[in-house]
């Protein structure tokens, strides 16, 4: 370790909630990776990174970029250096290699053109990581690429595939304590679960950003991002909670656009939270401001925050406040019984809501109800999707869960805040 490097510090008194992140960075990939990363109610202990918004080359540099500024922005203020998690690489394209991206709302590099306009932002080493028939794809050229002192990067670089770091953090953990946050495409943690279901089984809880239930998609007229970028992984996660024997998904919990759609950022607002001294202020501002746009049914200039949302949400399920800050489950708390349409067709990435279920809910989640259907056993799913939330509170306990990325961490008072 650098002289220059202070020890890694421990999280505050309560014992925080071990997360794993899957994510494809991305402009709100980066707001709530901030605000997890910031966060002494959860501890990061690996990153995945996936293609998604934009390519894989892409969402890599931006995850190491924030990762390198986070750490560069508390050496100058001072402050001990975050525990570092680990960072594995994920898929290319989803499973049936076609590849879908959001370009249009996240600029070609995902971060609306931070690397153009901003080149120093991105660490000299940042493709070192890549596979190398991945290298070279951007500018950068990989053949003079120093090679990083790994006791100095703020993660430390895994040999493993995301996949195999999935799988790796599931039996590294004690059985039902680890929550996995999804964020992006479900590629990675289908390509876990194909690997090893048993594994994935020990999480404690998916919770993804993903979907939309019984309402219009944002992608296409029917399809949410996450699971429109690759149907046939989100398929299959969706059914691994409803396998007729052996592992099973424990708990599928989205975070839809029911949600998400709710909670929208005002410039406005993210400039009377984030102090403008702050360096998160400096950072953010710039691809905030490209990135909220006046949208076609809205009066204010707004932007989306969805995967800070479904951060948020795993936040305030490690404080016991998901009552308190309006959480309002779809169903009777049971899980429903959703499928994802996977037809590369006009509906292709659609959740479909199997209301014949609603009322034959089983009362224990693993007392599953096979029904008998023309001669074929369907088994019915589980998944939990939330419907709504307060967007105000949701939006001060963002704005101010980010700000902690530049607290020195001890001062955080480790008492429920509401
Ligand atoms: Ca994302």
């Amino acid at each position: 370790m650098p002289v220059t490097s202070p020890p890694p510090i421990t999280k505050p008194s309560v014992t925080p909630l071990p997360v794993v992140i899957d994510t494809d960075p991305g402009v709100d990939d980066a707001l709530a990776l901030i605000l997890a990363l910031a966060s002494p109610f959860i501890n990061v202990v690996a990153l995945t990174v996936t293609y998604g918004n934009v390519a894989l080359p892409h969402t890599l540099r931006n995850l190491v970029s924030l990762l390198g500024l986070i750490q560069q922005w508390r050496r100058e203020a001072g402050l001990p250096e975050l525990p570092k998690p680990f960072l594995a690489i994920g898929a290319e394209r989803s499973l049936k290699a076609k590849t879908n991206g959001a370009e249009h709302i996240h600029g070609t590099d995902g971060f609306r053109g931070m690397h153009q306009k901003h080149p120093s932002l991105a660490p000299p080493h940042w493709d070192a990581l890549l596979p190398k028939a991945l290298q070279g794809l951007l500018s950068r050229s990989s053949s003079d690429i120093p090679i990083p002192d790994p006791a100095d990067l703020p993660y430390v670089p895994s040999s493993r595939t995301a996949a195999e770091e999935l799988v790796y953090q599931a039996i590294s953990h004690p059985d039902d304590t680890l929550t996995l946050i999804t964020l992006g495409p479900f590629t990675d943690l289908a390509t876990a679960w194909s690997l090893n279901p048993e594994a994935i089984a020990r999480y404690s809880r998916v919770v993804s950003m993903a979907g939309a239930v019984n309402i219009p998609g944002n992608i296409s007229p029917y399809a949410e991002f996450n699971i429109w970028a690759d149907p046939e992984a989100a398929r299959q996660i969706f059914e691994a909670t409803a396998t007729p024997q052996g592992p099973q998904l424990r708990e599928l919990i989205l975070i839809p656009l029911n949600v998400t759609e709710k909670v929208l950022l005002l410039l406005d607002h993210f400039e009377a939270r984030i102090p403008s001294s702050s360096p998160l202020y400096i950072f953010l501002h710039d691809f905030l401001k490209d990135t909220i746009c006046p949208s076609e049914t809205l009066t204010s200039s707004t932007m989306r925050i969805h995967d800070a949302v479904a951060v948020q949400y795993v936040i305030d399920l490690a404080q016991n406040h998901l009552a308190s800050r309006g959480w309002v489950e779809l169903g009777t708390g049971q899980g429903l019984d959703l499928r994802v349409e996977a037809q590369d067709q006009w509906t292709s990435g659609m959740i479909i809501t199997n209301q014949r279920a609603e009322g034959a809910r089983p009362p224990q989640n693993d007392d599953l109800i096979a029904q008998k259907t023309r001669g074929h056993t369907q088994v019915v799913g589980r998944v939990r999707a939330m419907k709504s939330v307060d967007p105000e509170l949701y939006l001060d306990a963002i704005l101010d869960g980010m700000n902690r990325i530049l607290d020195d961490m001890y001062s955080i008072s480790a008492a429920p805040d509401s």
